[in-house]
């Protein structure tokens, strides 16, 4: 695998501060070193540099949107390049307003993806469904094309299009979501596994069901939304909006194994990991160990251990 990683140290799209750190976390926890270590070529093009917007005030319930809008479009670009280098990216978040950008940037360079988000939340409420104005919550609307209507002008989104049919997209991991979004993924038909989902079959039968539906025409490249709030609280406790209830370490880790085993991940995004919102150094360490893990399990580590072909017993 070769492997480009961004950080995008960003936490506008929510309104707990701290999360803008997640990805140099990422990074001290030895992401670049362990990826190297499993025989990936790795470049790190560092993090992005976010400057203020000022005279940012809310438009309708839209909290901040200039920065959120500028950020992406800085992300997007970033992206593309990365994917043109011939990587798979790694986008470090930062809030998961940032899959605009990510999943724009992937878009321009590969025109048709499938989108894997794996969240407790669904992230697609529109500006006018948003019960709380943050745009980490919203991504998806912006993004898909089902929805374009639904989405009003916003300062800083013009160069924004939308890229992804709800067709394409899959849920795994849902716990938490407000009305407008249960109805909007009831009305677009989209594949959704809830928690429901996840105990009822299992997670070996959700990921084969997943890639059924991913591949069921051609296979497009998969784009990899975690949102690390997916997992549940105990693994992961240092994020703005944990829910109870959520994917296990191991579940989260075969998610990526499988991913992995597609040969079609073409982007990931690793996002809303809050060291500040760690009640203790463990429960920061814990959340940030488990980032790292299923980054390396996107990426060819597998559980069961793994030799050189030209390994000889000494
Ligand atoms: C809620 C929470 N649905 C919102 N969303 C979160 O603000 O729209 N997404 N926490 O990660
Ligand atoms: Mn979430
Ligand atoms: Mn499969
Ligand atoms: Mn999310």
């Amino acid at each position: 695998h070769s492997v480009g990683i961004i950080g995008a140290p960003f936490s506008k799209g929510q309104q707990r501060d701290g999360v803008q750190r997640g990805a140099d976390h990422i990074r001290a926890a030895g992401l670049v070193q362990k990826l190297k270590g499993q025989g990936c070529v790795v470049k790190d093009y560092g993090n992005l540099t976010f400057e203020d917007v000022p005279k940012d005030e809310p438009v309708g319930m839209l909290k901040t949107p200039r920065a959120v809008g500028r950020a992406n479009e800085l992300l997007a670009g970033a992206v593309q390049k990365i994917k043109s280098d011939g990587n798979t990216c790694v986008m470090l978040g930062g809030d998961h307003s940032l899959a605009i950008g990510s999943i724009s940037g992937h878009a321009a360079s590969r025109n048709e993806l499938s989108v894997l988000w794996v969240d407790a939340h669904a992230d697609i409420n529109t500006p006018l469904t948003t019960p709380t104005g943050n745009i980490h919550g919203q991504p998806l609307s912006y993004l898909i094309y089902e929805l374009h209507s639904k989405i009003p002008i916003i300062p800083n989104f013009s160069w924004l299009k939308p890229c992804v049919a709800a067709k394409d997209v899959v849920f795994i991991g849902l716990r938490d979501l407000d009305p407008g979004e249960h109805y909007i993924l009831k009305h677009l038909g989209i594949k959704a596994f809830s928690m429901t989902e996840v105990d009822r079959l299992g997670i070996a039968k959700v990921m084969e069901q997943t890639c059924d539906h991913m591949f069921s025409k051609v296979k497009k490249p998969i784009h990899l939304s975690f949102d690390i709030d997916a997992l549940d609280p105990s693994v992961s406790p240092a994020t703005g909006t944990p829910v109870a209830g959520g994917l296990t370490y191991r579940e989260g880790i075969y998610i990526t194994e499988h991913i992995c085993q597609t040969g079609l991940l073409s982007a990931v995004d690793m996002v809303e990991v809050n060291p500040n919102l760690g009640k203790t150094e463990d429960e920061i360490k814990s959340t940030v160990n488990a980032a790292v893990d299923l980054l390396l399990g996107c990426f060819g580590r597998v559980r069961e251990g793994s030799h050189e072909p030209d390994y000889k017993i000494p």
